[in-house]
């Protein structure tokens, strides 16, 4: 744990540390606590013994005194603090705290916190008692108040009736922080809420499909999704269905009218009654952005889809032997990873959960039938061999089992197979020409297929799901949608993949600092408080590395791409050559690259990056297709010929692929945009899942990781952003209340706002220090944390004094 990037934006003298123009003497008088960067870079709590030049004695925890430059200490909470459940409480807003903060709520199984606006969420590894129909109801009756998502969840669904916008809850984390689970927990909630009819499980069922296709074993997590997802859950709009009840609701408002201090209650009220009139009208599922060279290709150690393992393992014996199926590891296209089973998973129990859930949402057993055989024909066409025929390295397709099996799971010909992937048809004039393909090409064009196939497969699945979902005919009402995609990745070896995703992650940043920080400074305004712009540290460089036309990552991929002579090398010294400039890339050699992102820098390795932006089709592979006698494929080729009819012609293939359609790198920004775009119109409501440590285990804290993501996923940013304003609060109730007795002269029967001023004035409290709001007090750090001492010392005095007093009776 580099604890020195901690210190360097602090005051490096004690006083202003502790923020409130004591003296050293007077910090040492308290015995306040500190944090010390201890000589192992850990931090530890102590208390300071003396002061003498820059150096302090500090009596540690465990009882050693040790002797620390004060440049190395930083102000500890006072520990009525400890644990509290959001993060802005804390008079010290400094990381040492914060960490400790969260650990020890993790280590009661308070896996949540709120750091301001936003839920911190540190993912358990394990089963806590936190969920369940008991705690969304107390949530929905506003019995429990402790952060969770579910209270998140809750004032989406509040804000969404009360205002009459869409909102948007937005899940954010590195892969395996817990995201996915994290969308299912808010799902569950939100889906108790509009349901009623059953319709609850059919939603929650949709996990269990998706996850079985869209997620993967990775080296960071075993159940990694590789893809992006939007769930949208559309509530009616309660005119259209209930008149009669809105009225109800109306009536009840012209009552609460008369008295304006019930007025708040309203909002409450409407929301409880408006529960039982709200319905859900459609789930609709965008998924996006599949990454399908998993299906052909990985990372040893990692798996392709789950779903090809549970079929292998689970699948009933009739479709074992319609579909020719053997174990995973018979088919190459599994086994070359190195990984066919994930410990404590059975892939054949899945199995059977899959295909309830299939049933649960209404697919027919015909579609998910022809759905498993195209999973069996991607694992046979990848058992495909090819033997070479001539010196120029050409080659024929071996006649085996995985060709002749392949081919009848598609529906054509043996012959057409074998000849659609070792040649390639050229128009010249009137006449085809064909052409034999080379040993890589036709790999290539193999995997191309089985991707392809894939691909389409996972889009016509989520199609289904939708239109299973679609609950009601009216899709004008209101919709509260949760946001999880993959979370940022760097891994020792970084490819096309990794840049997409991290780009989008890049994306989701700059909106999280966006919107935080309107939301404070609304905040301040809405309180009448003076307050000057702070500034953030925004990651627009970033993503005009990325964006900008024509000299951006993404313009000079697709440039580069539609040179036929170009490699990955060419690209990759193309890229040195106009982006140096950049403040957030460096060019490396042997063609790699790195990027400084928001999350820290990662290092891409750009072999295979031209070949998967241009992700060909051969046009021969599409006519096959086309040809098939089965439904399914004929469908998605019809749909893959559509699309690259109606994408953008300006981005031209090599030669040796005819079908003209957008590369990946563009299609990713254009999903990404309108992905922004549709948030950009909800109230959103960030989540941000960390990872506590990088073994996927119950109970294990590290700290030098859970403070990388700290700092890089923003929560530190707002913590920042707060700490340069005021970040304490209390309304001025609150406040007299709690320090009024420590006026000496008795106000009593004044107005909380004049005791409050009272206090401020008695304690010397510098005016820069606070501001007084409309209904609140606003302080900045550490103000809390010294009047809370007074208040201490002053009621152990009375303590004492009363103690003596009886002492004196007796
Ligand atoms: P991710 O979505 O953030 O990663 P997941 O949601 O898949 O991460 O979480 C990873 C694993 O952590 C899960 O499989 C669970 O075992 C565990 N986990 C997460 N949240 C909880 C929770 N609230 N309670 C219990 N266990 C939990 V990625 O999709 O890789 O970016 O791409
Ligand atoms: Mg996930």
């Amino acid at each position: 744990l580099d604890s020195s990037a901690a210190l360097s934006p602090m005051a490096t003298s004690l006083e202003e540390k502790f923020g409130w123009g004591d003296t050293i003497d007077c910090v040492l008088k308290k015995k306040m606590r500190v944090w010390c960067c201890l000589p192992d870079t850990k931090w530890g709590l102590g208390k300071i013994q003396s002061v003498s030049g820059g150096d302090a004695n500090v009596l540690l925890s465990d009882g050693k005194v040790l002797t620390i430059s004060v440049e190395n200490l930083l102000p500890a909470n006072p520990d009525i603090l400890d644990g509290v459940d959001d993060l802005i409480q804390l008079s010290y807003l400094n990381e040492p705290s914060v960490l400790q903060n969260l650990q020890y709520r993790y280590s009661r199984d308070l896996v949540y916190t709120k750091a301001g606006p936003v839920l911190v969420a540190v993912n358990p590894f394990k089963k806590v008692s936190l969920y369940g129909n008991d705690f969304v109801s107390a949530y929905r009756q506003k019995l429990m108040d402790s952060p969770h998502v579910y209270a998140i969840a809750d004032s989406a669904y509040s804000e969404m009736m009360r205002d009459g916008v869409n909102q948007s809850i937005i899940i954010s984390g590195e892969s395996g922080a817990g995201k996915t689970e994290t969308a299912k927990i808010a799902m569950q909630y939100l889906a108790a809420l509009g349901g009623g009819s059953g319709i609850e499980y059919e939603i929650l069922q949709t996990n269990t499909i998706l996850e079985s296709f869209g997620n993967a074993r990775t080296s960071r997590n075993n159940n990694s999704s590789r893809f992006g997802k939007l769930i949208e859950i559309h509530f009616s709009s309660a005119g259209k269905i209930c008149g009669a009840k809105i009225q109800t609701c109306k009536h009840i408002f012209a009552i609460h009218c008369f008295f304006a201090d019930v007025l708040d209650n309203f909002h409450n009220l409407s929301a409880q009654l408006t529960s039982f009139i709200y319905h859900i009208l459609l789930v609709k599922h965008l998924a996006v952005l599949l990454e399908k060279s998993r299906v052909v290709q990985r990372a040893t150690g990692e798996r392709s889809y789950h779903v090809f393992y549970q079929l292998c393992a689970g699948a009933p014996l009739h479709l074992k032997e319609q579909l020719k199926l053997k174990a995973a590891n018979e088919y190459k296209y599994l086994k070359q990873s190195d990984c066919v089973r994930i410990d404590d998973v059975d892939d054949a129990q899945r199995f059977q959960m899959l295909m309830q859930a299939l049933d649960t949402v209404q697919i027919p057993k015909e579609d998910q039938e022809n759905a498993f055989a195209m999973l069996a024909a991607v694992l046979w066409l990848g058992n495909i061999d090819f033997s070479v025929i001539d010196n120029e390295n050409h080659v024929e397709v071996v006649l085996c089992e995985g060709v002749v099996n392949a081919a009848n799971l598609l529906g054509c010909k043996v012959p057409d197979l074998m000849l659609a992937l070792s040649t390639h048809k050229i128009r010249a004039g009137n006449d085809d020409i064909v052409q034999k393909l080379t040993l890589s090409q036709a790999t290539d064009t193999r995997d191309a297929l089985a991707k392809s196939i894939y691909a389409s497969l996972f889009d016509w699945l989520v199609e289904q799901i939708n239109k299973s979902l679609q609950m009601g005919k009216c899709h004008t009402g209101r919709s509260i949608s949760i946001l999880d995609i993959y979370g940022f990745e760097s891994f020792h070896k970084n490819s096309f993949e990794q840049f997409c995703i991290n780009y989008a992650n890049e994306r989701l940043q700059q909106h999280f600092n966006r919107h935080l920080f309107k939301i404070e400074q609304e905040e301040y305004t809405e309180d009448g408080i003076d307050w000057t712009n702070v500034q953030f540290i925004d990651n627009t460089d970033c993503l005009n590395l990325f964006e900008k036309k024509p000299l951006g990552l993404l313009s000079l991929l697709d440039e580069e791409s539609t040179f036929p002579k170009a490699t990955d090398l060419t690209f990759g010294n193309k890229l040195k050559q106009h982006l140096s400039g950049s403040p957030c890339f460096k060019g490396e050699n042997g063609g790699a690259f790195r990027i400084c992102h928001y999350a820290g820098e990662v290092l891409y390795d750009t072999s295979g990056f031209l070949e998967k932006n241009r992700d060909p089709l051969h046009s021969d592979s599409i006519q096959l297709l086309l040809s098939c006698s089965c439904q399914l494929p004929q469908l998605f080729a019809s749909n893959i010929r559509r699309q690259s009819q109606k994408e953008s012609s300006s981005f031209r293939q090599p030669s040796r692929v005819d079908s003209q359609k957008q590369s990946v790198g563009t299609k990713f920004k254009g999903q990404l945009f309108k992905l922004m775009q549709w948030l950009e119109n909800t109230t959103p409501h960030f989540i941000r899942c960390i990872k506590p440590n990088s073994k996927q285990l119950p109970g294990m804290y590290q700290h030098g990781l859970v403070l990388e993501q700290l700092r890089c996923c923003g929560v530190l940013e707002v913590v920042r952003i707060s700490r340069s304003g005021y970040p304490t609060r209390m309304t001025h109730q609150q406040f007299a209340e709690r320090y009024g007795f420590l006026l000496l002269e008795n106000l009593a029967s004044q107005d909380s706002l004049s005791v409050s001023v009272a206090v401020l004035h008695q304690f010397n409290v510098p005016p820069e220090m606070y501001q007084v709001g409309y209904t609140k007090l606003f302080f900045r750090t550490g103000q809390v944390a010294a009047l809370e001492d007074a208040r201490n010392r002053t009621l152990q005095a009375i303590l004492w004094v009363q103690k003596k007093f009886r002492g004196h009776q007796a």
